[in-house]
């Protein structure tokens, strides 16, 4: 449209040029950032309340991390997982003992770590749980974002994710998000585990039924089936504590985690297990080129470090509730709905009003850039770093889009 070439810098014109239209990019080009700011090509300042789909938690370059970036590049960068590098056991140590378990796997993207959750859970089901072979099934939840690799899709429920990628990988079982009836009942002796986003990102930031991942913990308990959670996005301090699932004293079979186990800087990602699930795994049967490797590493374990003091999710506790009450106060005054957990908010607007598409574009023309999830559905996930009067900032400025 008209409008759109006029508003969209010539840079995102040239990179829409020469890339598969994989996004929907706002018409802004950033060439600069620090803690929760951004700024443009053209100088201009932006409060980012998306930080990277929560890959940012701890604020673009964060010093911590960018040193221990540099100094590993002066240092070493890759050696391949056939001989282990000077940073490879503190990583795998601290990260273990952070999330409570036994070993840790590296990989790199989140979806490599939800495909080895997938992977080692079938092999799991086959040797320990004695299911028959190529019959194990794994139970899903519908509004589920796990990953972009063909098998993952062949489990969403998003059309758009999944058309036209078929023919599409079999062994799961899709259930309501939230109904514990419907995921008992789904249960059978095939089933070797349970996936599921603790809260669902992508579909708003919909948090589980109060009870409900209680439940799930019982019921794979009782019935011998991993409890696998995804906290690729809900995790490392996102929603005020270590993980999601930690708001309701769960501890899942195994933790996929990634994006800010990254630290914003390289791709990082990892499951988290006991011996009696990962051991299942022997050399040779799964690994990756960059899994694990030095700067990886070196970063990851700093990420570690800062999450083990609790800071991070102290700050996002008390600050998510100056953002709830800001949130809560545009309720009938443009806003039909408000989910938050920590920093982490989905917002509804009024579909009357504007789509959340349009509602992000008009809070970049405020100096804030935010992400919409679908319909009319924003998502607001600022960097842990963010100020109490940044956030009153980034609430008067979506009041402000709201109000016309
Ligand atoms: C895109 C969504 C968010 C994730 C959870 C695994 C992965 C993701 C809970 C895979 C990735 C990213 C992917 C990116 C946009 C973003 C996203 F909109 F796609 F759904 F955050 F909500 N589990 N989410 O959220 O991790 O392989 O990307 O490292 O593909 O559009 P990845």
């Amino acid at each position: 449209m008209i409008e759109d070439m006029v508003r969209t810098p010539s840079a995102v014109r040239d990179a829409e040029r020469y890339t598969a239209h994989n996004y929907h990019p706002l018409p802004v080009v950033i060439s600069s950032a620090e803690g929760a700011w951004l700024t443009d090509v053209d100088g201009r300042r932006y409060l980012d309340c998306l930080a990277g789909y929560s890959a940012l938690n701890f604020g673009h370059r964060h010093p911590t991390l960018i040193r221990a970036a540099h100094e590993q590049l002066d240092r070493l960068t890759l050696t391949s997982r056939a001989f282990i590098h000077d940073q490879f056991a503190d990583f795998c140590r601290e990260l273990a003992a952070l999330c409570g378990k036994d070993l840790v796997l590296p990989m790199n993207t989140g979806a490599e770590a939800v495909e080895t959750g997938i992977k080692v859970a079938r092999k799991w089901g086959y040797q320990v749980k004695k299911v028959a072979p190529g019959q194990a099934n794994i139970i899903v939840a519908d509004g589920n974002f796990h990953g972009r690799t063909t098998t993952i899709v062949s489990f969403s429920t998003d059309a758009d994710a999944r058309a036209d990628f078929g023919p599409y990988t079999p062994g799961f079982t899709v259930v309501p998000y939230g109904d514990l009836a419907a995921l008992e009942a789904a249960i059978d002796e095939n089933t070797v585990a349970v996936l599921l986003e603790p809260i669902q990102g992508e579909q708003g930031v919909v948090l589980p039924p109060e009870g409900y991942l209680p439940g799930v913990r019982r019921a794979c308990t009782d019935r011998n089936v991993l409890f696998i959670a995804d906290e690729i996005q809900s995790g490392l301090g996102r929603t005020g504590r270590t993980f999601a699932c930690d708001h309701e004293g769960v501890v899942p079979d195994m933790y996929l985690l990634g994006k800010a186990l990254g630290g914003g800087i390289v791709p990082v990602s990892a499951v988290a297990a006991d011996a009696d699930v990962l051991g299942v795994l022997r050399p040779g049967q799964h690994g990756s080129t960059f899994g694990g490797n030095p700067l990886a590493c070196a970063v990851a374990t700093e990420v570690v470090r800062l999450l083990a003091t609790g800071e991070f999710q102290r700050r996002s506790a008390e600050l998510g509730e100056r953002l709830r009450a800001g949130l809560a106060g545009l309720l009938g005054s443009g806003l039909v709905a408000v989910r938050v957990r920590g920093l982490w908010a989905g917002v509804d607007i009024d579909p009357a009003l504007m789509t959340g598409r349009q509602a992000c574009e008009r809070l970049m023309d405020r100096g804030v850039l935010a992400k919409d999830t679908h319909g009319s559905t924003i998502r607001l996930a600022p960097p842990l770093v963010i100020t109490s009067d940044e956030i009153d900032h980034a609430v008067a400025q979506l009041a402000a889009v709201l109000a016309g």
